[in-house]
């Protein structure tokens, strides 16, 4: 488990993104994926990060920093809501990839994804900013309580392939089961240094 999670701040204009911490790990996903449930599970807080009732709601950067900000890990809004409009989805793209392109400190991403569901044209697209501005980045398929763990290595694979990826660039993890959470703080302390 990582250290004691603060709430630093959130961030929703474009002209607020100016500053930036010394290192930063990204969570990208759509809504309701479970970002801001894995940040809690890691953290061991459930009330660090507000875990969506209504999702698309989450329209901020959110930045925690973990163990006296030795790094912060920021909590960006969710993509592929149906309900937003197409003024608010352009805002999100801007804010997002502004965000990539500036902050120095971002060391990798987390990019989440139901490990039920196959990767969505959005998961895709967040992929090719990621390769585009060459910000290193790990797959996490969350909610894997809901499944077996035998299905769980046939998703991982299906994934890991669809994507492009090899199979160990796909993480399993469930924050109600707290599987995964070794394996996932064990990456962060690789990625940081
Ligand atoms: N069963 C299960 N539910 C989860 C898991 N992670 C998140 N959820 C649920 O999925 C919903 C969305 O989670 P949230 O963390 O708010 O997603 P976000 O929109 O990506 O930040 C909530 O109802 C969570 O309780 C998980 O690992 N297992
Ligand atoms: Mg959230």
């Amino acid at each position: 488990m990582l250290k004691k999670g603060v709430f630093l701040k959130s961030v929703g204009d474009i002209d607020r993104l100016t500053e930036c911490y010394p290192i930063e790990i990204a969570v990208v996903g759509r809504s309701n994926v479970g970002k801001s449930s894995l940040i809690n599970f890691l953290c061991g807080n459930n009330k660090l990060a507000k875990v969506g009732k209504e999702p698309g709601k989450t329209r901020l950067i959110n930045y925690f920093g973990i163990d006296s900000n030795r790094f912060v890990l920021v909590d960006l809004p969710g993509y592929g809501f149906a309900k937003v409009s197409d003024a608010e989805k352009i805002k999100w793209g801007r804010l997002i990839e502004t965000y990539l392109q500036r902050s120095v400190g971002l060391k990798h991403v987390f990019v989440l994804l139901d490990v039920r569901r196959d990767p969505s044209e959005e998961d895709k697209q967040m992929l090719n900013y990621l390769y585009y501005y060459r910000i290193p980045f790990t797959l996490i398929a969350t909610k894997c309580d809901k499944i077996s763990r035998s299905e769980q290595s046939k998703r991982r694979q299906a994934i890991a392939s669809e994507l492009g990826v090899g199979v160990d660039n796909v993480y399993l993890c469930s924050a109600q089961s707290r599987q995964g959470a070794d394996e996932i703080c064990k990456r962060i302390e690789d990625v940081i240094v």
